[in-house]
């Protein structure tokens, strides 16, 4: 199914009025407002392939219809998202669950949706049919070469999968670790998949990244060979000035200060980007924003005022991808409600009065700093993110045309009911 240019100028004909006059009403009082309006416009967050079908817990999954069968399908689902907000310009390929067939006629399709390859993801957490080694205990920390060359091999597969695609990033979450006290030694365990890493690191083309994603725990509940913050930033250190840590928002202990963590690897240039999501316990894989839109707004605070001091470019200098999971929602209005998410608190964030923040901090202002930060918070940004969308050509209102025009309902038709989309 592909959206026209016209169906979406029919939908946004008769609200125009009305978002008008709401959007006169905040523009009023924002002095930089084209530019703010162009950084929202610009800003593309990259939706993963594993998250355009049911996702599941380990006691069930429910399957919701028209699920995308293949990789050409999952393209063109992104496509709709970016069709209707203008604002998931970008893909990220989990190999090997979506390895192309045929990389040219991939990148063309692609193209035609305006869609980029993000960063691509390895496998090294579940056994492969036909696998010669198992990753039972672990891939780039096994303690068996033959199992940690394997994982190796398969990381610079990606890669080279990556460079057709046209990706610029390889990213690493490993599930290694352990389940029992004993089971590993931490030492030797950080040494071998630091050497798998390097290796790994030495096969990455010129103008390409390393992200070492983190997880406090699960699938292993003991010790994660990649657990935390501090464990992926001294993974980066020692690969060099290609490697980065990637944050992804479920995978901290509770009431990690996210936020804390963002600043700082910002100030040490080794932040790779994000995983976004949200969660009440840990992994929950969570619409972003639906349980704590505040920290998220926080983390977005952090992150334009780091990135002003660095002279980065918001929209390209770091890697701003989802990775959520969807149990009970449609799996696409899931994704249109997590980028409208996203660019809320980063709109917010753009209204942060910086220079008042300042200097209520240089006078240890506690309460002016935090009525600078809550007036960003609590504006009704929701007009300006029309505004941009719009003016990109995109929906004023993507979530409801997305079920006027019944998209599920089309993809089911064209589908099936019962197919089940590669991934978790
Ligand atoms: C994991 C990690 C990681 C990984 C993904 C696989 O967040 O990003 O690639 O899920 O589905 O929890
Ligand atoms: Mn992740
Ligand atoms: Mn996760």
């Amino acid at each position: 199914m592909k959206l026209t240019k016209q169906a979406i100028a029919d939908h946004n004909q008769p609200a125009l009025k009305a978002h008008q006059k709401q959007f006169d009403y905040i523009a009023e009082g924002i002095p930089d407002l084209q530019a703010i309006l162009q950084k929202l416009a610009d800003f593309q967050v990259a939706i993963p392939s594993w998250a355009l079908g049911s996702g599941g817990t380990r006691f069930g999954r429910f399957a919701g219809g028209g699920e995308p069968r293949n990789l050409e399908e999952k393209i063109e689902d992104v496509g709709l998202l970016h069709a209707l907000n203008q604002s998931s310009g970008a893909i990220s390929l989990h190999i090997p669950w979506d390895i192309p067939g045929d990389a040219n006629a991939i990148t063309t399709l692609a193209a035609m949706h305006g869609l980029k390859f993000d960063a691509v993801n390895s496998n090294t957490f579940q056994d492969q049919q036909g696998q010669e080694n198992s990753y039972k205990f672990g891939s780039l920390q096994h303690v068996d070469k033959s199992v940690r060359r394997q994982a190796i091999e398969h990381n610079v597969e990606v890669i080279k999968h990556g460079v057709d695609l046209g990706s610029k990033a390889l990213t690493v979450w490993l599930a290694d670790g352990s389940c029992f006290p004993g089971q590993l030694n931490f030492r030797k365990a950080f040494q071998r998949t630091l050497e798998s890493l390097q290796e790994i690191y030495a096969a990455l083309p010129e103008d390409w990244k390393v992200f070492v994603e983190y997880k406090a725990f699960e699938p292993n509940f003991y010790s994660m060979t990649v657990g935390d913050w501090g464990q992926s930033y001294l993974y980066a250190n020692k690969l060099g000035p290609k490697a980065y840590t990637l944050v992804d928002l479920g995978h901290h202990l509770p009431n990690a200060n996210i936020e804390q963590i963002v600043s700082l690897l910002m100030m040490e240039n080794k932040l790779a980007g994000f995983h976004f999501n949200d969660s009440k316990y840990g992994d929950d894989d969570l619409t972003v924003g639906s349980i704590n839109p505040y920290q998220l707004f926080l983390i977005f605070n952090e992150l334009v005022e780091g990135m002003d001091a660095r002279g980065m470019n918001h929209a390209t200098d770091l890697g701003w991808m989802i990775d959520a999971s969807h149990n009970v929602k449609d799996p696409l209005e899931d994704l249109l409600q997590s980028i409208e998410a996203i660019m809320i608190a980063y709109a917010q964030a753009l209204l942060v009065n910086s220079k008042e923040l300042k200097a209520a901090q240089d006078n240890n202002d506690v309460v002016k700093a935090q009525e600078i930060l809550q007036a960003a918070y609590r504006t009704d940004v929701r007009p300006l993110i029309a505004e941009a969308r719009i003016r990109s050509g995109g929906a004023l209102q993507p979530l409801s045309l997305f079920r006027n025009l019944k998209v599920r309902g089309e993809l089911i038709r064209e589908r099936g009911k019962v197919t089940v989309a590669t991934g978790l």
